[in-house]
């Protein structure tokens, strides 16, 4: 009897012991987080409070960059969205395509079905793929008919699960779309639309001011939606439309039912929030919050919906296993074609930090933005000022899940994203509504361009001017100093550089 008892003591304690070896190694990483990217539309680098902002107070992204890796050199490719979202997803530099310019509502999908795209590529590595939010990359391949089934679009270019907005708030269709088919579409109320023309009977913010909620500044002058004016004419598809209202939280379910749907497997989700861009409807909540008018209200709505969506990771045990990459598509504007106050109540605010221009711009705050890398557990808090671009995220993730990327504008800084490297990249062509120039090292290049040197109607400079502009960031991140007449070498290096990467010899521009 005793000696039974002894046996099962040494059993129970053996197993114990092994059980208390086991916990003793180190948790080992696992090998297929989830990936989050969380892109914000239109976020200048001096919107968050982790960037600077004192006016505005934004916690649930200050979390992302104060427990994670806030790069304070991380880009967008372009100064607009659809080339910025093109790159993200591809790879590949937008000016190398010329259709990656913003895109109407109606324009046909411009990543081919047979190019490499980061949900591809996790795919490959047995992931599962979701889109959430806004798409911008256009739709179909020709006219589309939007009451059946719309493709190719992100079903075709790799993502399993597609709930998007075709192209921005402010453009027609004003709809969502499930996977391929408009959410919500009464069969005998069909949707046409248009870019070229009215449909007949139809209000237009032109012709009908008095219809109007929100008045148009510029542009935004077309069919009418919810008493806003847009861009583009629609007619039908009354039940399906939207409410800007609650867009915020429509998209947010949407996100957090795909993580509770997944959470078993390993899972990609871009969630692509629309703020701040215009219009800017922030859920009566939210009204009045930031005393900035909409523009900063949406910020903080923007903020609030980050931080659900975290407490439903943690509430469903992934966070830990979830690597999470949040920036923003292209740098702040203010008034972007409605007046909604966003001049006016700005107060001491300043959307693009000590950043010059903003959105449409070659200078700093066009494609300067907010990057942020956050990983509980696996990512250490830091600063990292390594040139970082979002067209490193497809060579740097398929590191990661260990699969092989097509070759492209992609560089593999997987350590840096992970804050084990502080290194980035040496050279970095940028690109601002069509324009191209480069940043390499502590220096910006921008070739000189003709044209306006400032877009008037959204009050920001483009950046370019008819001489050569040479900038040191490291003394003069304000791109204050044009060093061209007095760094020739520097300026030459810089030129090469950029005619090698662009591969071809630099014309001069003048008739743009
Ligand atoms: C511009 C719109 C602007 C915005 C932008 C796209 C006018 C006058 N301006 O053409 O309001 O919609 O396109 O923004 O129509 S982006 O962030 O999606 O690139
Ligand atoms: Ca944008």
């Amino acid at each position: 009897m005793h000696f039974m008892k002894n046996l099962t003591f040494l059993i129970v304690a053996g197993l114990f012991f092994t059980q208390l070896i086991s916990c003793n190694e180190a948790p080992s990483k696992p090998d297929k987080p989830n990936i989050v990217i969380i892109y914000l539309d239109d976020l200048g680098y001096g919107d968050l409070s982790a960037y600077g902002a004192t006016e505005l107070h934004t916690p649930n992204m200050d979390r992302l960059a104060n427990e994670g890796i806030k790069f304070t050199s991380g880009y967008a490719t372009s100064a607009t969205c659809t080339p910025s979202r093109y790159g993200l997803l591809t790879g590949v530099y937008p000016w190398r395509d010329e259709k990656a310019k913003i895109l109407p509502g109606s324009a046909p999908l411009i990543i081919s079905t047979e190019q490499e795209t980061i949900p591809k590529m996790l795919k490959r590595a047995g992931y599962y793929t979701g889109i959430v939010g806004k798409w911008h990359l256009g739709l179909g391949a020709g006219d589309v008919n939007w009451n059946e089934y719309i493709a190719p679009g992100p079903n075709e270019v790799g993502f399993d699960e597609s709930y998007i907005l075709a192209a921005t708030q402010d453009r027609v269709p004003t709809v969502y779309i499930e996977n391929g088919y408009v959410d919500g579409l009464d069969k005998d109320d069909p949707i046409q639309v248009s870019y070229k023309e009215n449909f007949e009977g139809e209000p237009t913010g032109l012709e009908n001011p008095e219809l109007l909620t929100i008045k148009w500044h510029h542009g935004h002058n077309n069919s009418i939606v919810n008493g806003i004016p847009r861009i583009g004419f629609m007619k039908g598809g009354d039940a399906a439309k939207w409410s800007d209202v609650d867009m915020a939280d429509h998209f947010l379910a949407k996100a957090q039912n795909y993580v509770k749907e997944n959470k078993n497997r390993p899972f990609f989700l871009y969630y692509a929030l629309r703020q701040p861009h215009v219009p800017r409807t922030p859920h009566p909540r939210f009204v009045g919050k930031s005393g900035m008018g909409p523009r900063g209200d949406v910020i903080l709505e923007a903020d609030w919906c980050i931080g659900e969506f975290m407490k439903t990771l943690e509430e469903e045990g992934i966070l830990e296993n979830t690597l999470i990459i949040f920036s923003s598509d292209n740098g702040p504007v203010l008034n972007d074609g409605y007046y909604d106050d966003a001049v006016e109540k700005l107060g001491d605010h300043t959307p693009a930090g000590e950043l010059r221009g903003g959105k449409y711009s070659l200078f700093e705050a066009g494609t300067r933005v907010p990057f942020m890398t956050y990983w509980k557990g696996t990512i250490k808090p830091q600063i990292s000022d390594a040139l970082v671009c979002q067209i490193d995220l497809l060579a740097s993730l398929a590191d990661l899940v260990n699969v092989d990327a097509e070759a492209s504008d992609s560089q593999n800084l997987m350590e840096t994203f992970l804050g084990k490297s502080k290194s980035g990249r040496e050279n970095l062509v940028i690109e601002a509504v069509s324009r191209t120039a480069l940043r390499s090292g502590d220096w910006v290049m921008i070739p000189p361009y003709n044209g306006k040197k400032v877009n008037t109607q959204v009050n920001i400079e483009y950046g370019i001017d008819e001489n050569f502009q040479l900038y040191n960031l490291k003394n003069d991140l304000s791109q204050q100093q044009n060093l061209a007449a007095q760094r020739p070498d520097k300026l030459e290096e810089l030129i090469n550089t950029f005619e090698q990467i662009r591969g071809e010899e630099w014309k001069s521009d003048l008739s743009y």
